[in-house]
Formats: structure tokens, sequence, C-alpha cells
């Protein structure tokens, strides 16, 4: 996410290391290179304009604080300043209210908008305890209906068997009649795309906003982040049109450019509320512009991070884990189970950047698919090891491990490289559990990618966090 951006962000804040205070001659090259940094993301130049004078102002009326360096000053100023463009807080629909609530979901051609709409109707079900109708209404391309049901199945959710042959305002009314009767709280409607805005497409989408407006819907517009600028255009058009209540970035994963992320907000006034973060159903993210802020900069961003592994972590898992580690025991069960979690996580790289300093890192090493490759070596390994083997692996020897290659299609010296660094792993985790007993916290446990014991302290079920979370970040 925003890769390009956060290379030339760490570029520019180079300027300003070993500086003693920050003055308007320090600071000039680096805000050259910011400006430059986000005009080549495609942000509005306006945009542009406004945040580089907000931090050149804010830069020069800082005081000077004691023990913080002017490099870490400037930093947490720009931050601000790409927290405040974006947004404030998160905002999610509007759900707080008597009857059915109907939420519309518009946007170009392929924007993703019916792969979001089945993306919300998961998180509206599971997250907010709503009934979820999924409306089917684009009428031009039929097959759309076909994949809408199709989502909709794979995730036992409900849909409407729209009437295609009818306007998709009698499809919207339908549907709401429908949803009313069999006791939803939610109707998502899915219309349909076109290449381009026209006039065809946005009084269609008038017709249907204009038939819901007693139950004062949801807009929401679906923007591919990867198409910068273009994605804020059209959004003002649409607003200008039928009055969006929120946009939704799609595609975050891919290479987007931050333009649209950065501008959205500033040029058309609506607020972002989600974020789409790949193609299966679970990938959705609320938008929070501080902690997006926070990835631009390599910040990293802990709090997501947490919440991510509070939904995939399997509870009685950790809590395993976590008795056998306080026994001072780790198995390569064990370690199988942390790399499990860590794959429901995501990918290395998406976890990684989620790490405060890790961005930078990875930009270092480049290529995480040696990494990944190791990871699935150790697994064909340990699947090829018996329960004994892996509760206690200081009996593999010659005979077997000769076995355990044969079985996994690698050869004796991977096995043994791999208990060699399981041998590693072991130590290292006997060592965190001392510190852990002693209170201190070292930073990232996992080292290098490549040997990478997973992340062990996913595993602590830690007692609550003051907000309700089961897991504490201590070892992020
Ligand atoms: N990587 C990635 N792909 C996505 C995301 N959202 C949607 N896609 C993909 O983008 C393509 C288009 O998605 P759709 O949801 O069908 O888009 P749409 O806006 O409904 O398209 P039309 O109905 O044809 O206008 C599909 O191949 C999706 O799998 C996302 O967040 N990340
Ligand atoms: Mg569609």
């Amino acid at each position: 996410m925003f890769d390009n951006l956060s290379e030339k962000f760490a570029d520019a804040f180079k300027n300003i290391q070993g500086k003693g205070k920050i003055s308007e001659s320090n600071i000039e090259d680096a805000l050259k290179q910011v400006r430059t940094a986000l005009l080549e993301a495609d942000v509005n130049f306006k945009v542009v304009k406004q945040f580089i004078n907000a931090v050149k102002e804010k830069s020069l009326g800082e005081k000077v604080i004691t023990g913080v360096n002017p490099e870490e000053q400037f930093i947490k100023i720009v931050n601000d300043e790409l927290a405040t463009i974006m947004g404030t807080a998160n905002e999610e629909v509007n759900l707080d209210r008597t009857g059915v609530v109907p939420i519309l979901i518009v946007g170009l051609n392929g924007q993703g908008k019916t792969t979001f709409s089945g993306k919300l109707s998961l998180h509206l079900t599971k997250k907010k305890n709503k009934k979820v109708l999924l409306v089917p209404a684009d009428t031009f391309r039929p097959a759309a209906k076909d994949q809408l049901i199709t989502l909709a199945k794979s995730m036992e959710m409900d849909w409407f068997d729209s009437d295609l042959s009818t306007h998709p305002k009698t499809i919207a009314t339908d549907a709401m009649a429908f949803a009313k009767e069999n006791g939803f709280d939610v109707v998502i409607i899915d219309t349909a795309g076109r290449l381009h805005v026209d006039v065809e497409l946005m009084e269609q989408i008038k017709e249907v906003r204009e038939s819901l407006a007693s139950f004062d819907p949801e807009v929401l517009m679906v923007a591919d982040a990867m198409t910068g600028q273009e994605a804020v255009n059209v959004a003002k058009s649409f607003h200008e049109t039928v009055n969006l209540t929120g946009v939704v970035l799609s595609k975050m994963d891919s290479d987007a450019r931050g333009g649209a992320a950065l501008s959205i907000r500033h040029v058309t006034g609506v607020p972002i509320k989600y974020i789409s973060t790949g193609e299966k159903m679970k990938d959705l993210e609320l938008f929070h512009p501080d902690r997006l802020a926070g990835r631009i900069l390599d910040m990293g961003d802990v709090v997501s991070l947490v919440e991510k592994a509070e939904e995939v972590i399997d509870q009685k898992d950790a809590e395993d884990m976590m008795k056998n580690l306080e026994k001072g025991k780790f198995t390569v069960e064990d370690f199988l189970k942390q790399m499990d979690m860590m794959k429901n996580l995501g990918s290395m790289g998406s976890i990684l950047k989620m790490i405060p300093g890790m961005g930078g890192m990875m930009r270092q090493i480049g290529d995480l698919s040696p990494a990944e490759d190791e990871m699935t070596r150790m697994r064909v390994i340990i699947n090829s090891m018996t329960k004994k083997e892996r509760q206690d692996y200081k009996v593999v020897k010659e005979s077997r491990i000769t076995r355990i290659a044969g079985g996994s299609g690698t050869t004796e010296s991977q096995v043994k490289d791999f208990l060699a660094k399981f041998r590693q792993m072991e130590k290292m985790m006997g060592g965190m559990m001392q510190m852990m007993k002693g209170g201190g916290m070292p930073g990232m446990a996992g080292g290098a990618p490549g040997g990478m014991p997973g992340m062990p302290g996913m595993g602590k079920p830690k007692k609550p966090r003051k907000k309700g979370g089961k897991w504490g970040g201590g070892f992020f």
C-alpha cells in the first residue's frame, strides 16, 4: 500500500537528519521532496499546496522540545497533517436508526462494487449483528446478478431475487418492501457500472436514490485506489448528482497510488468509510485516517495488526501454546501453529508493513519470496514428522532424518538445517519467556525473515486490554 510514497517520504526526512533544530532553510529541501512525492502519487495540487503550507507553518512555529530531535518532530507534523487531510476519525455507515437501512453501492465499471457489496454484508452481519439482504440491481449485465448471488451463497448470506426486466428503482423499492416484511435490518443494493460517467447512468442512479429518499439511504461510491485523481473527479460527479454519503477505496492491496486517499475527502467533502484490500470477502478494513498516515510514513499500524490478530487467531490454540511456553517448552507443533496463525493474518509482506520501521527494512530486503519459500519448506518437513518427533525434536537422528527428507521431498541437509534453526528458536523463546516474566519486552522478536519463528508474541493470551481486546500487543 502506497510503497512509492513511503519511500519518497523516507528520503525527504533524511534531509533533516542530524540538524540541530528546525529552521526554514533546514526544511526547505525536505518540503520540496514531500511536495514532489505527493504530486507523483497523483494527489490534487490544491491539496498538496495546502498540505505543504500547513506543515511549514507548524514546523516553524514548533517549540524546540528537549529530547526530541527535529527529524522526529517534523515526521510527527507530517503524520498529523496527512491524517487531517484524509479526514478526522473513522466513520462507518449509520445504522443507528429505526427501520430498514438501504445502502446503495455506486461507481464506474469494474471498480469493485459487487465485491465490496459482499464484503460489507459479511462485516455488518458479523460485526454489527445485522440481518442483511443483498440485492442485485445491475440490469445492464445480467451475469452480475449471478456474481452477487454466488458471493451471497458462499457466505450463507440472504439475497433478493431481483426482476432484472424492471427498472433498478423498482428493484430497490421491491427489495425494501421484502426486507421490511422479512425482518431485515439492512439492504445492500449493488448497481451497474459504466466505463465513464455518462448521463444515462447518472440519471438511473438518481432515480434509484430518489425512490429511496424516504429511507434516507447511504450512498457509497466504490473507487479503485490505483486510479488516483481520476477517482476524485468521478467522486465529484457522483456527489453532485446523487449526494454521496461515503466513498470506499478498493484494491488498496494493489499498487494504490495515494492520490485518491489523500484528495477525495478534501476535494469533495465526502468521507472515506472503508478500504477494500483484496479479493476475498474478509479483506475489508475501516478507513482510519490516522492509522493510514502511520502506514504511509512507515510508522506501522500496530493497532490494526492487533485487531486483525484478534479476529483470526484461535484463542484456544494461543492459550495452549502459552501454557507450554510458560513451562519453558516450545515444540515443533507449537511452531507449526504459529506459522498457521501468521498465514491467517496475511502475507509476510503485509504483516511486516504494519510493524513500525519494518517497511523500510522490507524495501532493503526487496524480495520476500525466498523467506516465504523457506516457510513452505519448513511446513512440508514438519508434515513428514511424527507426533512424537514434533513434541520432542531431539529424537530426530540419522535414520529419521533420511525418512523425513524422503517423505517431504527435501534433502537431508535441508532437514538438518531446519532442526538447527528450530534449536535456535527454542533458545530464543526461552530467553523471551524470561524477559516476559521480568516484565521487559523486546521489540519485534522474530529476527530477520528467513529464519523467523513466526511472531511469537501473537500467542500471548494476556489479560484483556482496556478496550476489551483479548490480546496484548507486547511483542510488537
Ligand atoms: N486485488 C483486489 N481486487 C479486487 C478488489 N475488489 C475487487 N477486486 C477485483 O476487481 C474485479 C472487479 O470487481 P467487481 O466487484 O466485479 O467490480 P464491479 O464494480 O462490480 O464491476 P461491474 O459490475 O462490472 O461494474 C474483480 O476481479 C474483483 O475480484 C480489491 O480490493 N483488491
Ligand atoms: Mg458489479
